[in-house]
């Protein structure tokens, strides 16, 4: 049969999508080939039919047809990738766009093995690939990459660069610029659109000068107060051939630390006090917790901790973990507290906070207040306290080893003795803590809708003895996981969106499960209905890329958040809540979020309203995503 012959538009695109698969079809000779190699796995979605060679030949036909001789032998785009992948970014998030074709290309093709540091991750909105960049930061300290495309993708990828920001998440974002492109996707200054929520963007003019930038981006994200970069790629400089482009050396940023004259005389109170107190917020990276924990041993400080609230904190069950055999403490030392209270303090006594930007709206830290944080005997007013102005994760390695140097045996026989008691009194508290919370926590445990304690409660036997992260913020499900679970690593527990923008639950959880994914971790996200709904496409994403995340639905069947807020005002105004549901309910009809799943791919069950059947539920979850496949249980819940 005769081939019918193709035609090109001016950017190489094929004008006739059946003559683009005609034509890939006879005039390729790799087409088959590419195609066998690019089929998904029986299992890659969840029973669905593997796309069919007609599909892959259309969806192929819109590509650029194949060059016989390559015009390009490497691509400045080659080199960026590169650079990424020295940094040992893990991967890339994207849903695709034409201002950074070079760059996709580069990502999926360049290098050895192909695709992999980066890894591609298909989104399906900017807004998830950005948070999913978020989850990932919080769940590992270091940044992944959003590739967004111009102007329109970094508009919805906003409210994600927000949250971010607010939340000091270390983000690497590249966005595309295509100066001979659509106009309306392209702009003289692409990063302003959100520049008063990132740290630093540059346009980069060369492509030296843009392999230098996504270093400094990277630098810039990872530096306290960490926050987002982003470097806007023109499209020419991906494309341009580089054949004797060369890559910059690296060289890692330099954190502020406290200097040797403050590590003296920090290491001093703490080895001389009697009872010293350590108040840990969140760190930078998992090394920053070590230390934290390493300090405390050695001068055998009680510690509070932050790892219930978010990430990075101090180990809840550690044994020095907890108000100690004694609140009257002389020494209090605060490492990356939340917030301006920067934690106890007492006259005169040093606090180590991040370095914060006090130029940006309500930017001076996270939430918080100084009597959740902190306890300290007679500390002043907590705002008042003066910080130093250091990074305590960079600081602690100082500060350690003047303690190594002063202690005599004599101290360190005094502080075996207050550890050992620390660790009672601990042990202890926590004990009377946790029954405490289970009999409040009985209320309502058979009821339906389900008890939002009972699917904390009954999930935790479940995965206490696994490597678990606990992905979604909590708040709105009740904070159960705050009294009833173990928050010893890392990354146990997420925290919340940083700026409160809903639509972050859903794909942070998928951050934290790429994170998870080569590490033998599972994720749990408690996921509310309405924070599902703004990009539910992250369900496609976790099973496309088989994450082991269990998804567990609270649903209540409304934002409810909102809806107190609306029953307040009518009562306020004594018109009677009997209409409050309207605009901030879910109902009539109802969602089917286990149909939603199954559409995108993903296994799941439900929904539960009898409580009765939720543990069984809850295990085939757990068993599911032990074996590294998503699932979903739509649980019906009380509203908080
Ligand atoms: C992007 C965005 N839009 C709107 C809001 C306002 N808002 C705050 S809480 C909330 C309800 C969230 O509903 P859901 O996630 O189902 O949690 P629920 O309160 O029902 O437990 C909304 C809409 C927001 N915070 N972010």
């Amino acid at each position: 049969m005769k081939s019918r012959k193709a035609s090109f538009d001016r950017r190489g695109f094929l004008k006739n999508a059946a003559a683009g698969a005609a034509a890939l079809a006879t005039t390729s000779p790799t087409a088959k080939a590419q195609s066998e190699v690019n089929r998904p796995g029986p299992a890659a979605s969840a029973g669905a039919p593997a796309p069919t060679e007609e599909q892959i030949a259309r969806d192929a036909g819109n590509v650029r047809p194949p060059a016989t001789a390559r015009a390009v032998t490497r691509p400045g785009s080659d080199l960026m990738v590169q650079v990424v992948r020295d940094l040992g970014i893990e991967y890339v998030a994207a849903n695709p766009g034409s201002t950074f074709e070079g760059l996709q290309e580069s990502f999926i093709n360049y290098g050895s093995p192909r695709n992999q540091t980066p890894e591609f991750i298909t989104a399906l909105h900017e807004e998830s690939a950005v948070a999913m960049a978020h989850g990932y930061a919080k769940a590992e300290g270091k940044p992944m990459l959003a590739l967004l495309h111009g102007t329109i993708g970094i508009q919805h990828a906003a409210m994600a660069i927000y949250n971010a920001y607010y939340d000091r998440a270390p983000v690497l974002i590249l966005v595309g610029n295509d100066r001979g492109d659509i106009p309306s996707h392209t702009a003289a200054d692409m990063a302003g659109l959100s520049r008063s929520f990132t740290k630093w963007d540059a346009q980069p003019k060369t492509l030296d000068e843009a392999l230098v930038a996504i270093q400094r981006a990277y630098n810039e994200a990872i530096t306290p107060p960490m926050a987002p970069a982003l470097v806007v790629m023109d499209s020419e400089l991906q494309k341009m051939d580089a054949p004797t482009g060369k890559l910059p050396g690296y060289k890692p940023p330099q954190f502020t630390t406290v200097d040797s004259s403050r590590a003296k005389e920090i290491a001093k109170g703490l080895v001389d006090a009697q009872n010293p107190r350590i108040a840990v917020g969140r760190l930078r990276t998992p090394r920053g917790v070590e230390l934290a924990v390493e300090l405390a041993e050695l001068v055998g400080a009680s510690a509070n901790t932050a790892a219930d609230r978010g990430p990075m904190s101090f180990p809840q069950r550690n044994a020095l973990c907890g108000p100690g055999a004694s609140t009257a403490y002389d020494y209090t030392l605060g490492l990356e507290t939340r917030g301006a209270q920067a934690s106890i303090i007492g006259p005169d006594l040093p606090t180590i906070v991040a370095q914060r930007d006090v130029t940006h709206i309500g930017f001076g830290g996270l939430d918080g207040n100084g009597s959740v944080e902190g306890g300290g005997r007679g500390g002043r007013d907590v705002n008042n306290a003066p910080p130093i102005q250091a990074d305590a994760e960079a600081s602690l390695p100082a500060i350690i080893e003047e303690v190594k140097r002063l202690q005599t045996a004599d101290k360190k026989a005094l502080i075996q003795d207050r550890r050992a008691k620390h660790a009672e009194a601990n042990q202890r508290a926590h004990l009377q803590a946790v029954t405490q919370a289970v009999e409040m926590k009985r209320a309502g445990w058979n009821g339906s809708p389900i008890s939002t304690a009972r699917v904390y409660a009954e999930l935790w036997p479940l995965i206490m003895k696994e490597d678990w992260c606990l992905s979604s913020p909590t708040f709105f499900s009740g904070n159960h996981n705050v009294q009833l679970w173990d928050h010893n690593k890392p990354y146990s527990y997420l925290g919340g969106q940083g700026a409160g923008g809903m639509g972050y639950g859903a794909p942070a959880s998928v951050g934290a499960a790429l994170a998870a994914k080569n590490r033998n971790r599972i994720v749990v996200n408690i996921q509310c209905d309405g924070d599902l709904n703004y990009a539910p496409g992250v369900l496609w994403t976790a099973a496309h890329h088989k994450l082991p995340l269990l998804t567990i639905m609270h649903n209540n069947r409304a934002w409810h958040q909102e809806f107190m807020y609306v029953a307040y005002m009518t009562g306020v105004r004594g018109r009677g809540t009997d209409r409050a549901h309207i605009g901030s309910t879910l109902r009539e009809p109802y969602i089917d979020y286990t149909k939603m799943a199954a559409g995108y791919g993903m296994a799941g069950e439900g929904p539960i309203s009898d409580p009765t059947y939720l543990a069984a539920a809850l295990k085939r979850g757990v068993d599911s995503v032990k074996r590294g496949e998503p699932y979903m249980i739509d649980v019906i819940t009380q509203p908080r």
